[in-house]
């Protein structure tokens, strides 16, 4: 039997959970879906068990679904050649200990090192992606590896098995209600429009839920827990834990657990509209098919809004709706004939082409499907340098 592929990703967790978010599911897809070992270097134990109640925080090594975790102390351990493993990704590109690096440049082979990038739409990923980078005194060389949104990118992170088990979870009447009702929301409140809210803290949450409580349609309004405190917690009139519950006008508002990563799935599946931030959440909407809105990463001169319009650009440029929710809901700037509306003709607007929505996540699935998913193109590309 052939030895299997090794390969190490090295994860530090600048701030949430997107960082683990990402790397975790890319370490499990590899283990489970390509038989590679896989050794996860962490240094967040404690953000790690929030999406992932298996993680032992007080473990230094540990064995999680078959993906050994590594706590990643910061510390410059001694490490050996052997040591290192046939592929070593640098996720966001976090600096390796210097000695992990020295020991890969002493292995024979050498291995495959990518530095992993962010996902973006903006055209200039194709030009980057796979480029090699020659280390500036060692025998190695680095090869810049992005995620993206076209045939010229890695693709999307998406496990095999994936739309197949939401499209179960979506055709079958009872999952939805079950799953919700495990999560302690009421049948009146799963009968009104349901919308999941993930999102930072500078988002508009306060005015999109004014204009909810004087909506036509009822709406129920999922908030995990952590997000959106204070508004939630001024909506509520006491504090926003899991469980918490308040209806004003035509809204309901809901706190709910910080759920396990399968289950935020189906949270995502369970949703009429999903509002998303990050990288993961943004792109796991997208699988759930459901119409969406995207609170983005902020960034220095708002270079995030240049990111959010590549990405509308090439979503919805047919779909005025989403585009100027969209732009105002993360403070960009839109068009005037949208920049002049308020929160409640927004959303109206945005309900009102639903049904166009809905048949964009479709198309749009079948393009990303087209690119392949990200581990799987990942690995073949590993394996050419190999
Ligand atoms: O947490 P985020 O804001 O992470 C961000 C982004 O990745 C950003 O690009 C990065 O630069 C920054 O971190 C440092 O949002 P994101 O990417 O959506 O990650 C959230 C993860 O949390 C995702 O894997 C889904 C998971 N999750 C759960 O498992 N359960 C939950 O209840 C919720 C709400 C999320």
């Amino acid at each position: 039997m052939p030895t299997p592929t090794t390969l190490a990703i090295f994860c530090k967790v600048v701030d949430n959970y997107g960082d683990i978010g990402i790397c975790w599911r890319l370490a499990r897809q590899l283990e489970r879906e390509h038989g590679v070992q896989v050794t996860l270097w962490v240094d967040d134990l404690s953000s790690f068990r929030r999406i992932c109640p298996g993680v032992d925080v007080a473990a230094a090594v540990q064995h999680v679904e078959g993906v050994l975790v590594r706590h990643w102390g910061g510390q410059d351990g001694a490490f050996a050649p052997a040591d290192v493993a046939d592929i070593v990704i640098e996720f966001f590109a976090v600096d390796i200990p210097p000695r992990y690096v020295e020991a890969m440049a002493q292995r024979e082979p050498k291995p495959v090192w990518l530095n992993l990038e962010g996902l973006t739409a903006e055209e200039w990923v194709e030009g980057c992606h796979a480029l090699p980078s020659m280390h500036p005194r060692l025998p190695l060389t680095k090869h810049f590896y992005f995620p993206g949104f076209t045939p010229r990118t890695g693709g999307l992170l998406r496990e095999r098995g994936l739309l197949a088990e939401r499209d179960r979870f979506q055709a079958d009447p009872a999952a939805a209600p079950a799953f919700l009702t495990g999560l302690g929301v009421t049948p009146a409140e799963q009968a009104a429009l349901k919308v999941s809210l993930f999102c930072y803290r500078h988002a508009p949450v306060a005015a999109l839920l004014d204009s909810w409580q004087a909506a036509p349609m009822p709406v129920t309004c999922l908030v995990p827990e952590g997000v959106a405190t204070d508004t939630v917690e001024a909506f509520l009139g006491g504090p926003p834990n899991a469980g918490a519950v308040a209806t004003r006008g035509a809204l309901t508002v809901r706190v709910l657990p910080f759920v396990p990563q399968p289950d935020y799935d189906r949270l995502l599946w369970a949703c009429d509209v999903n509002i998303v931030r990050g990288e993961d959440s943004f792109v796991r909407a997208q699988w759930a098919r459901r119409p969406f809105v995207w609170h983005i990463y902020p960034q220095d001169e708002n270079l995030h809004h240049k990111k959010l319009r590549a990405f509308l650009d090439r979503y919805c440029p047919d779909i005025a709706s989403l585009a100027g929710f969209s732009l105002r809901w993360n403070g960009a700037p839109g068009e005037d004939n949208m920049e002049r509306l308020s929160w409640a003709e927004l959303w109206t607007a945005l309900q009102a082409d639903r049904n166009a929505l809905l048949a964009r996540g479709a198309d749009w699935e079948k393009r990303m499907l087209e690119i392949g998913d990200l581990a799987t193109n990942l690995l073949g590309f590993a394996r050419s340098l190999r």
